[in-house]
């Protein structure tokens, strides 16, 4: 083999044993772990196949029939049917509905849609991120803009009530009165609640503001037709690929089509989204699309309509209530009092730990997820809170059970978190240190590691055989 074919054709374990060990490594940590964050999940073989096809290697500025390069017919194609089934899995009529799956992820995907609803410094609001919003909401602190949705665009969030951890749809109604936003987000990163859509399209409609939907944890919960849609009643809706829809990692947005609403005097105002949208993704933040991953989204989205993603999905909602219960009988506070959906929010202050802790605990012993803070906290630096989901681990075959075995190793490794913090006291540093110094905290931990390594090997790891 001459050089150059040699670099071209060797695999990644010969080309680079260096990077080849740590994505072995990364592949062992899967599959000898519990994975609860709850944003995460195992793709299929068919999408990871897409993913790594000959379609990476084109470049296709520009819509469907409509490129800024040559050679395009079969990425069109790609891309056309990516469209359909995205439309297909929501049972969305083309009519009323387009879709652009384009974006690189969820992010990306949010920004799109501001820039082509409003103007620089007009008005959003979403949950704000300590409540379970999104980053992309127009998360902001007291003192600084964090989000570029807060940098560009003027952010009031709405909260949940502290005592609840409800959304305060009331308080949002007598704020959105006096802010007027032009758009009001509907979406959520950690809560575990439905959302109230046709209250959410009420306020919207007494401010002239468009209702925006990101519905990117509980998509496939959505498709599957197990919890209510925002299709009914949003404008726009946007969502990642990769949670529960367990796609590749990309974004998508539908927006409406055909008529917005009827002026008294009868005229009729049609949308005019499809155009602003589009022109938000491409030219105005995006480049050339990434088709290996349209095209893993359109096999993702044909997945997304078999009888078995909705047997999948109706056991990822009866695990997370599997969970909830479980950890309640054990005396642990859930945020809202229980789940709807993937997830939930364990609420630690009632057994005096940080998250910070739990997280780090559970990491020890191979149980990712990640802390997070709680309605009430008071500072978002110190979450009082971890939000633990069930996605990736009803991939893997896990059914109510399994979750009691996982009940009872997340509380296995709470009970050593308030054993450990009793000798180190409250700073995080001390308490890492106890866990390794001290004899019968460690071997403990190392026990617990053990039972849940032979316990999650059990469970197949869906993916590639090597990688
Ligand atoms: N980072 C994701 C989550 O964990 O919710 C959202 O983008």
């Amino acid at each position: 083999m001459s050089g150059n074919n040699k670099l071209l054709n060797e695999s990644i374990c010969e080309s680079d044993p260096e990077l080849y060990t740590i994505i072995k490594s990364e592949k062992k940590r899967q599959s000898v772990g519990l994975e609860m964050i709850a944003s995460e999940n195992f793709t299929s073989v068919a999408v990871l196949e897409c993913l790594s096809s000959c379609l990476h290697n084109k470049y296709s500025e520009g819509m469907p029939g409509k490129r800024y390069y040559g050679g395009n017919e079969f990425i069109d194609e790609c891309e056309r049917l990516a469209q359909k089934r995205a439309l297909e899995a929501f049972r969305l009529n083309p009519e009323e509905w387009g879709v652009n799956v384009q974006p690189y992820s969820g992010s990306p995907a949010n920004f799109a849609v501001y820039t082509g609803l409003c103007q620089p410094h007009d008005r959003i609001m979403g949950l704000d991120l300590p409540d379970g919003g999104h980053l992309t909401h127009g998360f902001m602190t007291a003192n600084k803009r964090i989000s570029a949705t807060s940098i560009y665009f003027e952010s009031m969030p709405y909260k949940v009530d502290p005592q609840t951890g409800l959304i305060d749809y009331d308080k949002l109604e007598a704020n959105a009165k006096l802010f007027k936003p032009r758009v009001i987000i509907a979406g959520v990163s950690c809560y575990s609640r439905c959302l109230d859509y046709a209250r959410f399209r009420n306020v919207c409609d007494q401010n002239d503001a468009y209702l925006f939907a990101d519905m990117a944890h509980i998509a496939g919960l959505v498709a599957a037709g197990l919890i209510p849609s925002p299709f009914e009643y949003a404008d726009v809706v946007t969502t990642t690929t990769h949670k529960t829809l367990r796609g590749p990692r990309a974004g998508v947005i539908f927006y409406r089509k055909g008529v917005r609403k009827v002026l008294p005097n009868g005229n009729k105002v049609l949308y005019d989204l499809e155009d602003r949208i589009n022109a938000a993704v491409f030219p105005g933040l995006q480049g050339g699309p990434h088709n290996n991953t349209i095209a893993g989204i359109a096999t993702a989205f044909k997945q997304a309509q078999s009888k078995e993603f909705v047997d999948y999905q109706r056991q990822v909602i009866a695990n997370a209530r599997q969970l909830c219960d479980g950890m309640i009988k054990r005396g642990y506070n859930v945020a809202t009092g229980g789940t709807d959906v993937h997830l939930i929010l364990l609420d630690l202050r009632n057994i005096g730990l940080t998250g910070a802790k739990a997280e780090y605990i559970l990491e020890e012993v191979n149980i990712a997820c990640n802390k997070n803070t709680v309605p009430g906290d008071k500072s978002a630096l110190n979450p009082s809170g971890i939000r633990l989901g069930t996605p990736a681990l009803t991939t893997r075959g896990l059914v109510e059970t399994d979750i009691d075995a996982v009940v009872e190793y997340i509380d296995r490794a709470l009970k050593l978190c308030v054993e450990a913090t009793k000798i180190s006291g409250p700073k995080l540093v001390d308490f890492k240190e106890t866990l390794k110094s001290n004899k019968e905290i460690a071997e403990k931990l190392s026990n617990l590691r053990c039972d849940v390594e032979k316990f999650s090997s059990k469970f197949p790891l869906p993916g590639l055989e090597d990688l």
